[in-house]
């Protein structure tokens, strides 16, 4: 049976939403069939039953899930017999301080770097959407967020220095093979790359290695044909 994963779609069917892009890593780390519905933004409220805010949603056979997390220990419960997400409970908790870690001080500070860039991207019918909606977030118009970008890049790589600090000396942030605690990470970074030509990492930084080996998984999947192929 096919699960269907309810994603952001921009431009070009360009699928940006970081949440998304863990869920759909944790599917084909499962090894389960799916269907990434292309989403906008205006159209999240139409899902399902109506009552989700954000993406990702999943059906899996009639059962609705939200949020990336409960998702994927929605997955590895339901999915037991499939390669294992976190690697057992002790994974699962250090999973759950890579997001938390990710979503304070990685993801956010990251947005202030591609903001414009999603916005010049986002599907037509989110335009009015996003230009209001950003700028109350962010306090400011996203051209503004954006402004200076190069100067505060050096900073977003300092604070990915835990992950670079592992990821030099072996594959991925568990050992020799992935688990959700790389696709937490890689989620915006994939979501960034779809939308902007602005190169987060250079060669020789062992992210950008890192990012080109959970890159390659799943025959390439987040790998789409991209015109931003940093
Ligand atoms: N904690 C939630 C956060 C989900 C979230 O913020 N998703 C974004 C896309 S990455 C979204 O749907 N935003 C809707 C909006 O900004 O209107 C999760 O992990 O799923």
């Amino acid at each position: 049976m096919t699960i269907r994963l309810y994603d952001l779609v921009g431009r070009d069917d360009r699928r940006f939403s970081s949440n998304a892009w863990k869920t759909r890593l944790a599917l084909a780390h499962k090894g389960l069939p799916t269907e990434a519905v292309p989403t906008p933004f205006t159209a999240i409220p139409r899902i399902g039953d109506g009552s989700y805010a954000t993406v990702p949603v999943i059906e899996d056979n009639g059962t609705w899930v939200g949020d990336s997390w409960v998702i994927a220990e929605y997955l590895e419960v339901s999915y037991p017999d499939a390669p294992s997400l976190f690697g057992g409970a002790t994974g699962r908790e250090y999973a759950r301080f890579v997001q938390r870690w990710a979503e304070s001080r990685i993801h956010p500070f990251m947005m202030t770097l591609i903001l414009a860039d999603i916005q010049e991207r986002i599907a037509p019918e989110d335009d009015a959407y996003f230009r209001e909606s950003r700028p109350k977030r962010f306090g400011r118009p996203a051209a503004e967020v954006q402004a200076g970008r190069e100067d505060r890049l050096p900073e977003y790589r300092i604070r990915l220095e835990p992950l670079r600090l592992v990821v030099q000396s072996q594959p991925y942030l568990c050992g020799d093979a992935p688990t959700y605690a790389d696709y937490i990470v890689m989620g915006s970074i994939i979501g960034a790359r779809n939308m902007s030509a602005f190169a987060l990492f250079e060669e020789g930084d062992p992210v950008h290695a890192w990012v080109h080996r959970c890159l390659d998984l799943y025959d390439g999947l987040a790998r789409r044909p991209t015109d931003f192929d940093w």
